[in-house]
């Protein structure tokens, strides 16, 4: 007796094979992941970019205030300062008579009236030039704080560098640093500095 197969026949080809023509869509997924990295970079920008993002800016306004100084010195055949100080390198702070003289704001240092120096006003105290409740001009970085700057104020050509600890050749009259966003101008790894 023999059997006989009952039932319906299957039809022998493979069911999937117009999903199986289908390419996986690397398109998407592409997409997906770009989006993700835009949302992440936006999310996280200030994480991502905040070492960098004023590095070029206060190098800039820093290479200003040098060029400033050269053009100052070019004129009056000194550093923007009394004659009466020591001649002596001297470390000080971006604030006072000699920013007031490069703006052509004081008129004992910058008797001609010169504008050496032109920077954006500060913004709430930050990143710009802005007069104080004592009516003294300031220069300051991204975060609020003062630039450091040392003058070559002996005229010998070198200037002492803190970073390296060591007097250094130096073309201009004076070398600049921020102390980063830290605010600490003895933790160097952040510090922006004129000369690298
Ligand atoms: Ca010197
Ligand atoms: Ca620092």
């Amino acid at each position: 007796m023999s059997e006989e197969t009952s039932g319906p026949v299957f039809d022998q080809q493979p069911i999937h094979a117009a999903t199986a023509k289908r390419k996986f869509p690397w398109l998407l997924v592409g997409e997906c992941l770009l989006a993700a990295m835009i949302l992440f970079l936006y999310l996280y920008r200030d994480f991502v970019f905040k070492k960098d993002v004023h590095r070029i800016p206060t190098k800039e306004k820093m290479k200003d205030v040098q060029v400033a100084t050269g053009h100052y010195r070019t004129e009056y055949n000194r550093i923007p300062f009394p004659s009466t100080i020591p001649e002596r390198d001297m470390e000080v702070r971006t604030q006072g008579t000699w920013i007031a003289a490069l703006i052509a704001q004081y008129d004992a240092l910058n008797p001609r009236q010169i504008e050496l120096l032109s920077l954006p006003s500060a913004l709430e105290q930050r990143d710009g030039i802005y007069q104080d409740n004592n009516g003294e001009w300031v220069l300051t970085d991204p975060w609020g704080e003062m630039y450091y700057a040392i003058f070559d104020a002996d005229y010998d050509g070198s200037i002492f560098n803190p970073e390296t600890m060591k007097t250094e050749p130096e073309s201009r009259s004076v070398i600049l640093y921020s102390a980063g966003p830290d605010r600490d101008p003895k933790t160097w790894k952040d510090n922006i500095c004129s000369w690298r």
